[in-house]
C-alpha cells in the first residue's frame, strides 16, 4: 500500500490530486482542515489536508490475516469474504468519516467553496455565507469581505458578534440615503413620483401626503398626470378624498403650470405619474415633458425591491431621461432577498429617500436608514 499526504486550497483540488498519483481505487486516509496564519493580519486562511492510499490498508481489508494473501485474488485483494474490521479502527475510520462529512456538509454549504478558501479568513467564513444568502453578486461579496477584514483588529478576528457588526457597518457604508422630504411652510415644495407600472407609486404617493399632513400639520396637495389608465386617476382621487386634500388632474403637458397653481397655498405638492412601461422611451420622453413643466424639486424612482438587479437596472436606466435624484424602495415586506438592490445601490449611486414594507397606508413606509437597511439585507433584522 502507497500513501501520501495532499494540501490543496479546496477538496476538490485535494482529492483531484489523490485520484490523478493513486488512481480511482484510492481511500482517503484521513482529512482535515489546516490554519495558516496569513501575512498582513489578514486573519488565518483553511487549506485541506488529505491523506491518501492507493487502496484499502491490507490490515483493515483482511481483518486479521492482514500480511497473509488470500488465495485466488490478484495481489491478495479479497474478492467475496467479509472483511472483519478491529473496533479499535472502526472507531478510527468512524470519526474520520463524521469529520469528513461535517466538513463536506459545511463546504457545500458555503456553495462556491473554490472561490471562497482562497481568499476568505476561515472567521469570516459566516459573514461571506450571509452575503451569499442575501444574494448579493460576488464581485462586491469579496469587496465587502476585504473591507471588514481590512478594518478588524487581530483579536476581533475570534469575536462573532464583532465580525457581524463590522459586516453590517460595511455593507452600510455602501448604501447612499438622503434625507427625509423636508417641507417648509410658506415655501412650495414639489415631489414627484415616477417609476415602472405596479410598483407602487400611487400607493406611496398616499402614505406620503398622509403622513406630511397628519403628522407633521403640513398643507399638502396632488397632482396626477396619470391620464393613461382612468383606474389609476380614480385610485388617487380615493385617497385624496380619504386624506382630504386637493387633487388636480393633468392631462397635458400644457395644463402643469395651471394645476399646481390651483392647487394655492400648499407647502408640499405631490406629483404621481403614469405607471408605463419602462421600455416606452416616447411616454417616458413624454413622462419628461410633463415634469419639465412642473418643475419639481425633487424626482424619485420608485422602485420594487422584490425586482432582480438587472431589472432594477434596466428601470434605472430608461428613467435617467427625468433625471431622478432619488431611490424609494417598495415591497421591502414581499422580497426574499435583498442582495440585488444592494447591488443596484452600489452602482446607480443615487440616494435612497423612503422605504415601504406593506400595503398598508399610511403606516408602511420610513425614511431611508442606512444601517436599518443593512441588517435588513443580511437578515440581522426583521421588518417589524
Ligand atoms: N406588499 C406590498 N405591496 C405594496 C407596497 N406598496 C404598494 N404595494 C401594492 O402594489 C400594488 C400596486 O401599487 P400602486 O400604488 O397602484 O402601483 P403604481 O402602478 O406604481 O402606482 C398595490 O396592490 C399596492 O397595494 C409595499 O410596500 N408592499
Ligand atoms: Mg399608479
Amino acid at each position: 500500500m502507497q500513501s501520501r499526504t495532499y494540501r490543496a486550497k479546496t477538496m476538490k483540488d485535494a482529492l483531484s490530486r489523490v485520484r490523478r498519483d493513486l488512481g480511482g481505487d484510492a481511500v482517503i486516509l484521513s482529512a482535515r482542515e489546516v490554519r495558516r496564519r496569513r501575512l498582513f493580519g489578514l486573519g488565518a486562511r483553511s487549506v485541506v489536508e488529505v491523506t491518501a492510499a492507493d487502496r484499502m490498508p491490507e490490515e483493515v481489508a483482511v481483518g486479521g490475516s492482514a500480511r497473509t494473501p488470500v488465495p485466488g485474488t490478484i495481489a491478495g485483494a479479497p474478492t467475496s469474504a467479509a472483511p472483519t474490521i478491529s473496533p479499535a479502527l472502526q472507531a478510527r475510520f468512524g470519526e474520520q468519516l463524521s469529520r469528513l462529512h461535517t466538513m463536506v456538509e459545511t463546504l457545500s454549504r458555503q456553495g462556491r467553496i473554490d472561490h471562497l478558501i482562497p481568499d476568505v479568513p476561515t472567521e469570516l467564513v459566516p459573514a461571506y455565507s450571509e452575503l451569499i444568502e442575501a444574494e448579493v453578486p460576488e464581485v462586491l461579496i469579496h469587496r465587502l469581505i476585504q473591507r471588514v477584514a481590512e478594518g478588524l483588529e487581530p483579536d476581533q478576528f475570534d469575536h462573532p458578534d464583532a465580525i457581524r457588526a463590522a459586516l453590517g457597518q460595511a455593507v452600510a457604508d455602501c448604501i447612499p440615503v438622503s434625507p427625509p422630504i423636508p417641507p417648509v411652510a410658506g415655501a412650495r415644495r414639489v415631489v414627484a413620483l415616477v417609476g415602472p407600472t405596479g410598483v407602487g407609486k400611487t400607493t406611496t404617493v398616499a402614505k406620503l401626503a398622509a403622513n406630511f399632513k397628519l403628522a407633521h400639520g403640513a398643507r399638502v396637495g396632488l397632482v396626477t398626470v396619470d391620464t393613461y389608465r382612468i383606474a389609476a386617476v380614480e385610485q388617487l382621487k380615493t385617497y385624496a378624498e380619504i386624506i382630504d386634500l386637493p387633487l388636480s388632474v393633468v392631462g397635458d403637458p400644457s395644463e402643469m403650470t395651471r394645476a399646481l397653481d390651483e392647487l394655492g397655498g400648499v407647502d408640499l405638492v405631490f406629483i404621481d405619474t403614469a405607471g408605463r412601461s419602462p421600455r416606452d422611451e416616447v411616454k417616458i420622453r413624454e413622462l419628461a415633458e410633463f415634469l419639465r413643466q412642473a418643475r419639481p424639486d425633487e424626482i424619485h424612482l420608485v422602485l420594487s425591491a422584490v425586482a432582480g438587479q438587472r431589472s432594477l437596472k434596466a428601470a434605472v436606466d430608461r428613467f435617467a431621461a427625468v433625471q431622478v435624484d432619488r431611490l424609494i424602495l417598495t415591497k421591502l415586506d414581499e422580497a426574499d432577498s435583498l442582495g440585488g438592490v444592494l447591488g443596484l445601490l452600489v452602482t446607480s449611486s443615487r440616494p435612497v429617500s423612503y422605504l415601504t414594507t406593506g400595503q398598508a397606508v399610511p403606516d408602511d413606509i420610513e425614511p431611508a436608514d442606512r444601517m436599518r437597511l443593512a441588517r435588513l439585507i443580511l437578515n440581522q433584522e426583521a421588518l417589524s
